[in-house]
């Protein structure tokens, strides 16, 4: 699955792991697959179904620039895919007029003890964008529980099980200071507090300078939560957002027990550099194959597309291993 990418220039020879494997279809689905009119679809939020098949939940921007969220569902989870004839969530002005300007980048957690599907998502409002949560059992209703992190905030997901009692919440709030992720916790899902910060953005030169966040909701495994999080190299041209890989404590999750140093994946193909925001590659959402080990990475591409890749969960924590660092005690090679 993973391989070692050479390349040569004049005098050195560089190798990189490639743990990511890009689907050869891609990009899985654009706006010509779509039974309406829009302008483009990128950035899913991915889950199982009971039957085993795989559905997307796409953002869906419309020819005005606003965002709603369509069902895309296929039973290989690569092609011959399903699409709601219609939008399946779409902003509620009525009655969240903080959705006024769209909603974007769905988050699916699927959450045992409810038996259902938090979908958290990004509601545009004249004061910035929020976090805005979701129930669901089916993607076809859906109750929404409303803004629950005020502007400026995105890139949120509820983790699947409860920690210490309290729901929790990854999101990722933007400051002066910095765009950094945290988590907070909730008796309810509604009243949220003890808010931690969780992975601060590196400073300086890094190619996680100054603005991170979560990318898909973190995957549980036997040594944590594995968090694969997106980080903005501002240029003097653009943006470049790519992909590195956090790893936290399981029952103390604002913990980090290691970091990678480098990225691990970032636009290379010309589906990923060219499109409505050039150098994006933004997954929201991801499947775990029954060998319980092979991921399949949905991410949005240059905001235009939507591309699946394919990793090894196991590969991707030997890679942490020796590309990582702890964030605690005196190892301060990172800041
Ligand atoms: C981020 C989010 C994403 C988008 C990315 C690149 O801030 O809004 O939805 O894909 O920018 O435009």
């Amino acid at each position: 699955m993973n391989g070692v990418r050479h390349s040569m220039n004049t005098t050195t020879m560089v190798q990189y792991e490639t743990l990511f494997e890009r689907h050869t279809g891609n990009p899985i689905l654009t706006g010509k697959d779509w039974p309406y009119s829009i302008n483009s679809v990128f950035n899913a939020g991915a889950t199982l179904l009971p039957d085993g098949s795989t559905l997307l939940l796409c953002r869906v921007e419309d020819r005005r620039g606003l965002s709603h969220l369509c069902a895309a569902r296929s039973l290989n989870g690569v092609d011959d895919w399903q699409i709601d004839r219609e939008p399946t969530l779409l902003p509620d002005v009525e009655r969240y007029p903080e959705e006024i300007w769209g909603i974007e980048d769905p988050r699916i957690t699927y959450v045992p003890e409810l038996k259902k599907y938090a979908v958290a998502y990004t509601s545009y409002s004249r004061g910035g964008p929020g976090v805005s949560l979701a129930l669901t059992n089916d993607f076809r209703s859906f109750e929404r529980l409303g803004v629950v992190m005020s502007p400026d905030d995105k890139d949120a997901a509820l983790l699947p099980r409860r920690i210490g009692g309290f729901w929790a919440l990854i999101h990722r709030p933007m400051t002066p200071l910095g765009a950094h992720v945290w988590i907070s916790y909730s008796p309810d899902l509604r009243h949220w507090g003890n808010h931690k910060l969780m992975l601060e953005a590196r400073r300086g030169a890094w190619w996680d300078a100054n603005k991170i966040g979560m990318s898909p909701p973190p995957l549980e495994t036997s040594r944590g939560w594995l968090m694969i999080y997106h980080g903005v190299r501002r240029t003097p041209s653009s943006s470049i957002y790519r992909l590195g890989l956090a790893l936290f404590d399981s029952e103390e999750p604002e913990k980090c027990l290691v970091r990678g140093d480098s990225w691990m994946f970032a636009p290379e193909e010309d589906y990923e550099r060219l499109g409505d925001v050039q150098d994006v590659v933004f997954p929201c959402g991801y499947t775990v194959a029954s060998d319980g080990d092979t991921i399949n990475l949905y991410y949005g591409a240059a905001d235009s597309s939507i591309a699946l890749a394919h990793g090894s969960i196991r590969a991707l924590l030997s890679w942490l291993d020796a590309n990582g660092h702890s964030e605690h005690g005196n190892d301060r090679r990172h800041r």
